[in-house]
């Protein structure tokens, strides 16, 4: 196998409104004028980008500006490409504003968010039958979901697993108010059909989920052809192998594109709190109807919100996941009003250098 960098995914004649171009992204294209092209970046491997252009797809670069002020593209972004067949070269010199942003806040990354993908319409939270179905977890990825501007929708796969599949639907009901939920078999193709309203031209959907759910299974069977590898190894407890370790879009048959991602070890909920409060609207109404306005609905009397445990309306383990997640975002909050402050100094200084380069000339 040769080290030159390969094309990580497909190689498709497509159209920039395949790719979800609209007006809003050619807007911000047209102060570009010259020898730049638009793009959008299917997959990042190390330090070189494919990227999917009009009519294919190009490996690129960034320019040393992106780099120094520490910006950079994640699959699913809108970029600037400098093209320059003739020298072989091509280079990712701008990202166009993100429309959503779909980031995981992680530990001992300074309490930033970690940019998963960009400009994803609807996240497919996967899940599968069997000790993965998991009413907290979901409750979780609900949150970061909700956070990032996108809509859910929540996958059960593995249905040929169980003798009545319906069951599993009504398991997570509970949870899932509003947001719709399709049971399918990855393996065997049943149930897929119930996916295909959002399989529209223009949209981008991302598969999250544990390792070992069926996410690149359900790529596969869309694409009628195996290009992810799949593993046979069960991993629900985050411990075991991943297959896929590479974050990837792919165009599918309907127009409609499907990003597929490694399963995630860890989701932390970031620092927006919105995600929250749109995965338990049913908690902040009987809030507002605590005595104390800033309740922490632990030992507060006057509490509504304990009232509706005791009566019954509301489960325990709901409100301790919610009181577990609310934590866990003050926690995150407090780590990156500190780790702004250094960040900023930081990008900064990034600035300042670019700044002392240009004026050596030496800035391409
Ligand atoms: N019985 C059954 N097995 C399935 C189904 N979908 C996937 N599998 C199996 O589950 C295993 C894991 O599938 P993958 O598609 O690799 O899972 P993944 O979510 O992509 O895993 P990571 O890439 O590690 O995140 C494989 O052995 C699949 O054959 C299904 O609908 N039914
Ligand atoms: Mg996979
Ligand atoms: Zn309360």
């Amino acid at each position: 196998m040769s080290n030159s960098p390969q094309h990580c995914g497909q190689h498709l004649p497509v159209s920039l409104e395949t790719l979800g171009w609209d007006d809003e992204c050619a807007l911000a294209f047209s102060k570009y004028t010259g020898p730049y092209i638009p793009g959008r970046v299917a997959c990042r491997q190390r330090t070189v980008y494919d990227v999917f252009i009009e009519g294919g797809s190009v490996l690129a670069g960034i320019s040393g500006s992106l780099r120094k002020l520490g910006r950079f593209p994640a699959v699913g972004d809108f970029v600037v490409l400098l093209h320059r067949p003739e020298a072989g070269a091509t280079t990712i010199i701008d990202i166009l504003p993100r429309k959503t942003v779909f980031s995981r806040g992680v530990a001992g990354n300074e309490g930033t968010d970690q940019v998963i993908a960009a400009n994803i319409t609807t996240v497919f939270i996967v899940t599968a039958a069997g000790p993965d179905l998991n009413a907290r977890r979901l409750e979780r990825y609900l949150a970061v979901v909700h956070a990032s501007g996108a809509s859910p929708v929540i996958v059960i796969n593995k249905s040929d697993l169980v003798k009545d599949p319906s069951t599993l639907v009504a398991e997570i009901s509970p949870l899932s108010a509003g947001i719709p939920v399709v049971c399918i078999s990855a393996l065997k193709g049943t149930g897929i059909s119930q996916i295909d309203p959002w399989l529209t031209p223009g949209i981008t959907i991302a598969l999250i989920g544990s390792s070992g759910v069926g996410k690149s299974t359900l790529i596969n069977t869309l694409l009628e052809k195996s290009v992810q590898e799949t593993t046979v190894t069960r991993d629900y407890d985050g411990k075991g192998r991943h297959k896929t370790t590479v974050r990837q879009m792919f165009v599918l048959k309907s127009g409609a594109l499907m990003i597929d991602n490694p399963g995630l070890r860890e989701v932390g909920i970031g620092t927006d709190g919105s995600g929250i409060s749109d995965t338990f609207p049913d908690i902040l109404e009987l809030a507002g109807s605590c005595r104390f306005s800033d309740c922490r609905h632990e030992q507060e009397p006057g509490c509504a919100v304990r009232e509706a445990v005791s009566d019954g309306i509301l489960s325990l383990s709901r409100l301790d996941n919610y009181l577990r997640l609310m934590r866990e975002l003050a926690f995150e909050q407090e780590k990156s009003a500190i780790g702004l402050v250094r960040i900023e100094r930081k990008r900064w200084k990034g600035i300042g250098k670019l700044a002392k380069d240009i004026r050596k000339g030496k800035w391409e």
